[in-house]
């Protein structure tokens, strides 16, 4: 058993306490990782404000961590104590219904499991005052240490900053793959982007990347346009500068509608508004966002019947284990600046700092170090 200072959500909307708690050695295929650093996401607000229906608690939130393999259990192979490795909330295992189908990158093998908030064995790794704690989303990244399965770590090269790269482990690969993977889009298409946090701005640069002509950026906070603009936006939005709905400004301003949009908020109204500005016969709109419990999406069957296309994508559709070493190289050559996401850095004792700038709006991403 080893000490690890954490942050641990107790209760659904309270504060993050730090504390020091125990964490059992890996076991069967599992491994010991040091997280370094760690972004924090909408997501991780969206599971401590009690609105996710897999939220559990108390337990160890962060999922967009970077890390050092600390200790192996047994059985593991593919890492090893002093790897440097980004954790993965979608695993890939490459043996399963899903990694074989060639047609996603969602994976079965520790699914089940990680939604339930503990290790594929049934069990957690977590415990503080003798009372176990939940994992989250397969990887727990705001605490010092923290257990993950080995087929949720994607090894990258040792001279990869881990905290920068660690945005690499959701909110950039996010925003890119969805363009890039997900909807693929091409050279000379139009694209609105709805909300400009870590997703949407990653988005932004994703359709940059190919070679979109027209990316409009839309949100309600102004303060977002000018590094929307600095990441290739072509047309910066605020809704609430219109009487009508967004997606008719949307619509007269592109000659009919865009080929492609992404939803990046987790508004059930704005997703409406994404797909309803597509044009017609091949717009194709891209959630993103995450909605609560019991939120539902609709729209009229006429939008679809006339050939726009609603669909979704987690994690961008980027597979960790094969396809994150490539982000990470990216990054490292400059093609992806995650300087420009990177608003804020901060101790882990300042966590909660960083929940409240985003909630105020006046953060992208906050990289906590440890
Ligand atoms: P964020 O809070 O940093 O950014 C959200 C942005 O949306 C803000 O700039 C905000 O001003 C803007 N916004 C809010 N309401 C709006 C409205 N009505 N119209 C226009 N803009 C509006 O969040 P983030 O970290 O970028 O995450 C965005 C969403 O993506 C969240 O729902 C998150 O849970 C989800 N997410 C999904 C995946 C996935 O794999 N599908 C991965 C990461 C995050
Ligand atoms: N637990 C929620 C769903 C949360 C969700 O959709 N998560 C995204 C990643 S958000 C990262 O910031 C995702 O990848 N989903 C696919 C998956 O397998 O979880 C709920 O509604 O139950
Ligand atoms: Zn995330």
């Amino acid at each position: 058993m080893i000490k690890s200072r954490a942050a641990v959500a107790f209760a659904p909307n309270q504060k993050l306490e730090i504390v020091e708690v125990d964490v059992e050695p890996p076991k069967k295929g599992e491994v010991l990782v040091r997280i370094v650093a760690t972004g924090v996401c909408h997501t991780d607000a969206y599971t401590l404000s009690g609105a996710d229906p897999e939220g559990l608690f108390p337990t160890i939130l962060g999922h967009e961590g970077g890390g050092i393999v600390e200790a192996v259990g047994e059985g593991v192979t593919s890492v090893e104590v002093g790897d440097h490795v980004i954790p993965l909330y979608t695993a890939e295992c490459g043996q399963c219904k899903f990694c074989t189908s060639g047609k996603t990158n969602l994976c079965s093998s520790v699914r089940a499991t990680q939604g339930q908030g503990v290790m594929p064995d049934g069990t957690s790794r977590f415990s503080y005052q003798g009372k176990p704690l939940y994992h989250y989303m397969g990887t727990s990244t705001f605490s010092e240490y923290t257990v993950l399965a080995e087929v949720s770590l994607a090894k990258i090269p040792k001279d990869a900053p881990l905290d920068k790269v660690c945005l690499l482990g959701c909110g950039v690969t996010t925003g890119i793959g969805a363009v890039l993977n997900t909807a693929k889009v091409e050279e000379g298409a139009t694209v609105a982007i709805f909300g400009l946090g870590g997703i949407g701005l990653a988005a932004i640069l994703g359709a940059t990347m190919a070679k979109a002509s027209r990316i409009i950026a839309i949100d309600i906070n102004p303060e977002k346009f000018e590094i929307a603009r600095q990441l290739g936006a072509t047309d910066v939005v605020n809704p609430k500068d219109y009487d009508k709905p967004i997606q008719e400004v949307i619509v007269d301003m592109t000659d009919g509608g865009v080929d492609y949009s992404f939803e990046c908020i987790g508004n059930v109204n704005v997703m409406r508004a994404a797909l309803e500005c597509c044009h017609k016969g091949w717009g194709e709109s891209v959630i993103i966002g995450v909605a609560g419990a019991g939120e539902e999406i609709c729209t009229r069957p006429f939008q679809l019947v006339t050939g726009r296309v609603w669909r979704g994508t987690a994690f961008g559709g980027v597979k960790g284990r094969t396809e994150l070493p490539g982000y990470v190289e990216k990054a490292q050559r400059g093609d992806i600046p995650l300087d420009v996401f990177i608003t804020h850095n901060m101790p882990l004792d300042d966590i909660n700092k960083a929940f409240d700038l985003m909630h105020e709006g006046k953060s992208i991403r906050t990289v906590i170090h440890f």
